[in-house]
């Protein structure tokens, strides 16, 4: 099963909106496999954000995700990254269609609520890099065949 890293950084945490980013992948149907609320250290936050050092962006956005708590979770389901990315909108949320969430609750591209993965294979890499394998629930749903095809 597909699996992605979400996010709700800082600015989603601190406005009060783990619960609302939480019931809109719920109602979509995918499954938690894995929560927790933490501190980003530095050593984390340089080795997520690797793919964009040196870019003129870089520094405030390592400030941004280190500021303050996140909440860190893991989603899966059948195609889950694409699923998710169309839930989460595009990177610059005046640029995100209505009704997903960077559209919804914010504005500017350095306070977009939220991070998702944007590949299958990021998904599994940034998986392994938030979380232990103990930290990871393995489980069925009852619902499952009523929202999975197979
Ligand atoms: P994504 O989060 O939609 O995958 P990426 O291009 O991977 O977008 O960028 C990672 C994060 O870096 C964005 O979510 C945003 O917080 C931040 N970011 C990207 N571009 C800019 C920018 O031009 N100015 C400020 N922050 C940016
Ligand atoms: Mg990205």
């Amino acid at each position: 099963m597909e699996r992605s890293l979400i996010l709700v950084k800082p600015d989603g945490v601190q406005r009060g909106l783990i619960g609302e980013v939480i019931a809109r992948f719920e109602r979509r149907g995918l499954r938690l496999v894995g929560a927790k609320f933490m501190q980003v250290s530095l050593d984390l936050a340089k080795q997520h954000y690797a793919e964009h050092e040196g870019k003129p962006f870089y520094d405030g956005l390592i400030a941004y995700i280190t500021s303050a708590p996140v909440m860190a979770m893991v989603w899966e389901g059948p195609n889950a990254v694409a699923a998710i990315r169309q839930t989460v909108g595009s990177t610059k949320p005046v640029e995100s269609a209505p009704g997903t969430i960077r559209h919804d609750f914010a504005l500017e591209v350095g306070r977009n609520l939220i991070h998702a993965s944007d590949k299958p294979e990021t998904g599994a890499r940034e998986t392994a890099l938030w979380f232990k394998n103990d930290e990871l629930v393995d489980w069925k749903r009852d619902v499952d065949r009523w929202v999975f095809e197979k």
